[in-house]
C-alpha cells in the first residue's frame, strides 16, 4: 500500500508499461502472477497433500499425486503454451527447450524459468521459490529455436521471482526498478507491498555454503575471510540453501550471496538462464550487482541451456570486492 492506495499487481504491470508494450507483454507478466497463485496454493498444502494422498496414489479429488516441482513446471507451461504470446519456453526441469504446440499461435517472447527452486527444502517446510526471465525472440518470423535462449542477461526484458515463505511474495522488474507484491490470501490478489526495492547501503549478511570451504579457490577463501573480519560492515552469516529466500533476505537487509567455483565444479552449481541471470538483473535494478567473480553475469552469453556459472550477487560494494580479491589471488 503506497499513499493509502491499494495497488494490485495487474494495475501495477499495466501502469508501469508504456502504451507500446501493453498487450502481450503485460498479459504475459500477469499470467506468470496467476501461475504463482496456483503454485502457492499447492505449496501451502505441501504437507497435507502427502497425508491426504497416502491411502493410494491419488488425493481426495482423485487427482494423481505429483511432486511439487513437477506440478509447478506443468502449471507454468500450461498457463503459457496457448496464449500466443510466447515462441518458446525453457525450464530447469527439462533437458530441451519447450516448443509451443503447433496448434497454437506463437508470439514474440521467450520465457525461461526455474519452476520451484530449492525443492530439496519442500519436505522440511523451508521456503522455496520460482524464478523467471523474459527475452524477446531473435527472429519474429520463426517458431522458437535454441538461438532464442542463447542471449546474455542484459537482453532480459523482465525478470522476477516468487517466494513461497511465511507469506507468498512476487518481486519483479521490467527495467524500471524492483517492486514487490504480497499475496493476500483472502482476496487472492498480489498487492503492492514493497515499492522500488533497493539494497540498503549498509549490508548485514553474507550467505554461502561453508561446507565447501576446502574446495574453493584461494581468492574465494580470502574473500570469505574479508567478509568475516570486516570492521566496516560487521556482517553476520545467513544461509538457507534456498536461493530465492537467501536472495530476498539479502535484498531487504543488504548482503552478498555466493555460490562460487569449486575444485570439481568450476562453474559452481547455479544455472545461468534460470537462476543467475534473472537474479542479477533484479540485483542491478535494485542498485546491486551480480558477478561471476570476473565480470558481470549479465554479460555472459550462454552456449548451453543448462550452463552453470559461479555466482556472487548482492550489494555492489561487496560483489566488487570479490572480483578484486579473485583477480589478485586466482591468477
Ligand atoms: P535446485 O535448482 O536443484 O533446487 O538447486 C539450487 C539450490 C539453490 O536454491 C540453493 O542456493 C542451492 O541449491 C543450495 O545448494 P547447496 O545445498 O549445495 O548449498
Ligand atoms: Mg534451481
Amino acid at each position: 500500500m503506497i499513499n493509502n492506495k491499494i495497488v494490485t499487481i495487474e494495475r501495477h504491470i499495466l501502469d508501469s508499461q508504456p502504451d507500446s508494450a501493453r498487450g502481450d507483454f503485460t498479459n504475459l507478466l500477469y499470467d506468470i502472477a496467476l501461475s504463482a497463485k496456483i503454485i502457492a496454493v499447492k505449496t501451502n498444502r505441501a504437507g497435507l497433500t502427502d497425508v491426504l494422498g497416502r491411502a493410494g496414489s491419488s488425493n481426495i479429488q482423485g487427482e494423481q499425486q505429483q511432486k511439487l516441482d513437477v506440478y509447478a513446471d506443468d502449471v507454468i507451461f500450461r498457463m503459457n503454451d496457448h496464449t500466443g504470446r510466447l515462441c518458446a519456453m525453457a525450464s530447469e526441469e527439462h533437458e530441451h527447450f519447450l516448443e509451443i504446440p503447433e496448434q497454437f499461435q506463437k508470439g514474440s517472447y521467450v520465457l525461461v524459468f526455474d519452476p520451484l527452486d530449492g525443492s530439496s527444502n519442500i519436505d522440511v517446510n523451508v521456503s522455496i521459490g520460482t524464478i523467471f526471465g523474459i527475452y524477446r525472440t531473435v527472429d519474429y518470423q520463426k517458431r522458437g529455436r535454441l538461438e532464442d535462449f542463447m542471449q546474455p542477461g542484459h537482453k532480459l526484458l523482465a525478470a522476477g521471482y516468487v517466494l513461497y515463505g511465511s507469506s507468498t511474495m512476487l518481486v519483479y522488474t521490467t527495467g524500471q526498478g524492483v517492486h514487490g507484491f504480497t499475496l493476500d490470501l483472502e482476496i487472492g490478489e498480489f498487492l503492492l507491498s514493497h515499492e522500488n526495492m533497493r539494497f540498503p547501503e549498509t549490508p548485514q549478511y553474507y550467505s554461502t555454503n561453508h561446507a565447501y570451504f576446502d574446495r574453493w579457490s584461494k581468492g574465494t577463501k580470502e574473500y570469505v575471510r574479508w567478509l568475516q573480519n570486516n570492521e566496516r560492515f560487521q556482517l553476520s552469516e545467513r544461509y538457507i540453501g534456498s536461493l530465492v529466500a537467501d536472495f530476498h533476505r539479502n535484498l531487504l537487509r543488504g548482503g552478498v550471496f555466493m555460490y562460487p567455483s569449486e575444485r570439481n565444479r568450476p562453474n559452481g552449481k547455479l544455472r545461468l538462464l534460470y537462476e543467475a541471470a534473472p537474479l542479477s538483473y533484479i540485483a542491478e535494478q535494485a542498485g546491486g550487482y551480480g558477478s561471476t567473480g570476473k565480470g558481470s553475469i549479465l554479460d555472459v552469453t550462454p552456449d548451453d541451456l543448462h550452463q552453470r556459472v559461479p555466482t556472487y550477487i548482492g550489494n555492489r560494494a561487496l560483489v566488487s570486492k570479490a572480483e578484486e580479491l579473485l583477480a589478485r589471488h586466482d591468477q
